[in-house]
């Protein structure tokens, strides 16, 4: 293994682990939910799989592919990683505090699903291990901070590399986010899951949990778009369309991707038809950086399609490089936005809501988003990444390069087919679909199709695993390629009203404390009852 680049390996390694553990149990959750029998399949066991598919999904791999990412780009981007000591301690630590939540999960001691609602309770074990991973990440914020002020000490008047502005809007949404987070598990739930305070008030959690849940959108989707801006124009041979968008969508999504959280909460009590219209307004509002995103990079795309020679309105696109692993899949990510997007804007205006609201809706949405857009880049990335990292070529290449479309096609059963049950009214989280009921006929057809999806998905995570196996273990030595990284059509040469980084931060904590002084404190005034812990088995 190339020698500087252990660390970031090393997180990309636990990052593929626990992606592959989730993969397997995603599959088991389709087949169940679609009725169909296999070994042990229980009502326990499906509610076990389904809190650790979705902590080990959404937490865990793709937190340590950030922090992977964020080292390997402060490596070359920056030349340094500032605290190299800290950053291996805060390794041990996230690995060390995701693996106790894990085993109480499989336990079957902390059935909580990864929103750990309350009055729902998981073992003590299980929300120190979470505050663990999110200190890790804190640890690793601040040698992300540490490397970029020692580059800014030699490198004064210069805006700093694309790639780096983008991770450093990261690590700032991310201790506003989690600021959040940390009242709710430690004020909250670590007390109470000690027994020393006996009861908790859910409707104050939720809204701590959703000031930490919507953001965190955004802290995995803006590395995302590091990879869009900054590797993907390159791999396609052509150049960023503008360095100076990309740096504006960074900040606006620091600034506008927290104060939103109400519109996860629609259907709770005590909050203001007032403030979760505010709420819904932001939200609409965070939606123009990611159209701005959509536009620059294709237009950068469109850009290498014409490099390439292409001259008609569309033929450049046949021109991109589709047999190539990181392209097919960050492409393919980028369609499957397109949907994310129009049903985002759904589940986020009021009365739509209503319709779709804990329906299997929300599970069709966030696999398209989460599950691909975000998941489909940050594979993909892997086989950009460990020919890098690790020195080796990359083995099984066709494989790799089926890997994308077989993910697509998957998600494309998967995900629509719970869209529609979810019109249909398909609770989401359930362990059968059949309910035992004849007016459940209309579900039958659909969890069946979506279980194919499941089966085919499944299939695409293992290929993806047998790549990076295959090349961790037994890739042809090589020296390792550069990183290289999208020329602007302009560069920026001077600093700009987008590289003030101070200034952005100072707004984004007013924009969170105008969000949530108001409502938190005028829940706080009204008479509170708390609920003791409930264990469903
Ligand atoms: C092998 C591919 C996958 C399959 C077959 C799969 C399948 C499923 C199924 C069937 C459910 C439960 C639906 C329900 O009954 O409510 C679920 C939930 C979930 N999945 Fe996936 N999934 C896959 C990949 C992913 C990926 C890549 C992510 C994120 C990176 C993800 C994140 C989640 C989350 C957060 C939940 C919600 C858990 C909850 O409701 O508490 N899944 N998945
Ligand atoms: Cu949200």
């Amino acid at each position: 293994m190339t020698g500087r680049h252990t660390l970031a390996a090393s997180h990309v390694g636990v990052a593929v682990a626990a992606f592959g553990v989730a993969s397997a149990m995603g599959a088991m959750l389709a087949l169940s939910v679609a009725d169909i029998q296999f070994p042990h399949r229980s009502e326990s066991l499906y509610y076990i799989a389904l809190t650790a598919h979705g902590v080990l999904m959404a937490l865990v791999f793709t937190t340590f592919f950030i922090m992977g990412l964020g080292y390997a780009l402060a490596q070359e981007s920056l030349g340094r990683i500032t605290g190299r000591g800290a950053a291996w301690f805060a390794f041990w630590l996230g690995v060390a505090g995701s693996v106790a939540a894990a085993v109480t999960i499989l336990r079957g001691q902390s059935t909580v699903l990864y929103t750990f609602y309350p009055p729902l309770q998981a073992h003590p074990l299980f929300y120190i291990g979470a505050t663990l991973l999110v200190v890790a990440s804190w640890i690793w914020g601040g040698v992300m901070l540490a490397s970029y002020r020692s580059w800014r000490r030699e490198n004064p008047g210069v805006p700093v590399p694309l790639s780096i502005h983008g991770m450093l809007a990261a690590v700032i949404l991310w201790y506003l986010a989690t600021a959040g987070l940390a009242v709710e598990v430690v004020g909250m739930l670590i007390p109470w899951s000690l027994g020393l305070v006996g009861k908790v008030d859910p409707l104050l959690a939720r809204i701590f949990f959703w000031w930490f849940g919507h953001p965190l959108v955004y802290f995995w989707l803006i590395p995302a778009y590091v990879l869009w801006y900054t590797v993907l124009p390159r791999v396609a041979g052509g150049k960023l369309f503008s360095d100076r968008l990309a740096r504006m969508v960074f900040i606006l999504l620091l600034l506008l991707s927290t104060p939103v959280g109400f519109h996860h909460q629609f259907a709770d009590p005590g909050i203001s038809a007032g403030w979760k219209l505010a709420h819904t307004v932001t939200t609409y509002a965070v939606l123009f950086p990611s159209f701005v995103t959509a536009f620059t990079v294709i237009a950068s795309l469109e850009v290498a399609g014409r490099m390439k020679g292409a001259k008609g309105l569309f033929n450049w696109i046949g021109r991109l490089p589709w047999g190539d692993p990181f392209f097919a899949s960050v492409a393919l990510a980028m369609i499957a936005f397109v949907f994310g997007g129009f049903g985002g804007a759904i589940n986020a205006a009021y009365a739509m809501n209503a319709m779709v609201h804990n329906t299997a809706w929300i599970q069709g949405h966030f696999h398209v988003t989460l599950g691909t857009t975000v998941a489909l880049t940050f594979t993909g990335a892997t086989y950009w990444l460990l020919p890098r990292l690790l020195g080796r070529e990359l083995r099984f290449r066709g494989l790799a390069r089926l890997q994308p479309y077989l993910w697509f096609l998957g998600m494309a059963f998967f995900s629509t087919s719970y869209h529609i049950a979810g019109l249909r009214g398909l609770p989401r989280r359930v362990f059968s679909a059949s309910l035992n009921g004849e007016a459940t006929t209309p579900w039958r057809t659909l969890t069946l199709v979506g279980a194919v999806g499941g089966v085919i998905l499944f299939l695409s995570a293992l290929s993806f695993l047998a790549v990076v196996l295959a090349t961790w273990l037994s890739g042809q030595r090589i020296a390792a390629p550069a990183f290289e990284f999208a020329v602007p059509l302009r560069p920026a040469t001077s600093l700009g009203l987008w590289d003030r980084f101070g200034l952005w931060t100072v707004l984004a904590v007013l924009l969170v404390a105008a969000a949530y002084a108001y409502p938190v404190f005028s829940l706080l005034a009204h008479p509170r009852y708390g609920s003791p812990g409930f264990r469903p088995f």
